[in-house]
């Protein structure tokens, strides 16, 4: 009896805090409309789920400089369309010839939209976000996470922090160079302080390998021979480069401007 009692009392106290955070309770977001004719920022392989992320902003997001992040301006919508990619039997992605994830045309997207004006966000209570608010769709303009459930999206993008106004790999966006860096590819190798990982690295003839430069600073991946091939600088946190050695052996190479930073590509049949 005291039993039953004592867990209906903790059925109650524990259904009183399950209670979802707050969120709105109204869409002031809006489909976006014709949205994959915006501002592509960049394109997104995600390993652990399989996804195409593709990231788009309208012309006030887009507007954002490097030294602007911090507030982006009322009318910003920012779009992140998510695509099953292609996969093999084992649920593996099927690369393409460039090493990037294909989308599969079976897959219905999923619209992940957030809009920042004035006065918006307030409803999330602690998990506000600036302004922004949050809702994603179906490409049927019905919800995938209805205004009620956005709180999982501002309580989550408060990792992106103040300083980027809760927007998310803006080094992607705001890479340096050419548009061969930042590819948003699985990396199967990355830079991370000062040493490239790993430092010998087995891959098979004509398969895309791609390095990630995670590293606070800026490197360039650079081959041993003496007039060798050399990359462009490889920025920092954005940075990557898709290479494909098409016959098997050993490459050493380094980076040109540390030049102990060393590394060693097997390449198998
Ligand atoms: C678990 C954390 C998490 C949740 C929950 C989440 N996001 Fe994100 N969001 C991210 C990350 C991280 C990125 C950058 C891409 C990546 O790493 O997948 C991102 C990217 C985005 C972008 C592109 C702009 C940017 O910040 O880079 C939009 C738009 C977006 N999310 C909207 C939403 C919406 C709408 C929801 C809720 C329906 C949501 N997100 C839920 C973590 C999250
Ligand atoms: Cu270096």
């Amino acid at each position: 009896m005291r039993l039953s009692r004592g867990l209906a009392a903790f059925a109650f106290a524990f259904s009183a805090f399950a209670q979802n955070p707050p969120a709105p309770t109204e869409d002031r977001v809006g489909f976006p409309e014709g949205y994959a004719n915006w501002t592509k920022l960049y394109v997104f392989d995600r390993p652990d789920n399989r996804q195409i992320r593709t990231v788009y902003a309208n012309d006030a997001a887009a507007s954002v400089t490097d030294g602007n992040q911090a507030n982006y301006p009322y009318g910003s919508v920012i779009v992140m369309e998510t695509w099953n990619a292609l996969r093999d039997a084992a649920g593996n992605a099927i690369l393409d010839s460039n090493g990037r994830f294909q989308k599969d045309p079976a897959a219905t997207p999923t619209v992940f939209t957030m809009r920042k004006e004035r006065g918006f966000g307030t409803a999330y209570g602690p998990n506000q976000t600036g302004e922004w608010e949050y809702v994603s769709y179906t490409p049927n303009r019905t919800f995938a996470t209805a205004p009620a459930g956005s709180f999982a999206c501002a309580s989550c993008h408060l990792q992106a922090g103040r300083g980027k106004d809760w927007v998310f790999r803006a080094a992607y966006r705001f890479k340096g160079g050419g548009d061969d860096q930042s590819t948003g590819a699985v990396p199967s190798g990355v830079i991370k302080n000062y040493a490239f990982l790993p430092g010998t690295l087995t891959v098979k003839a004509g398969v895309p390998v791609t390095f990630y430069n995670d590293d606070v600073v800026a490197h360039t991946f650079s081959d041993d021979f003496t007039g060798g091939w050399t990359s462009q600088q490889l920025k920092a946190g954005s940075g990557s480069i898709t290479l494909t050695f098409p016959t098997p052996g050993e490459f050493n190479y380094h980076c040109s401007i540390h030049p102990n930073m060393r590394g060693k590509i097997v390449v198998v049949p």
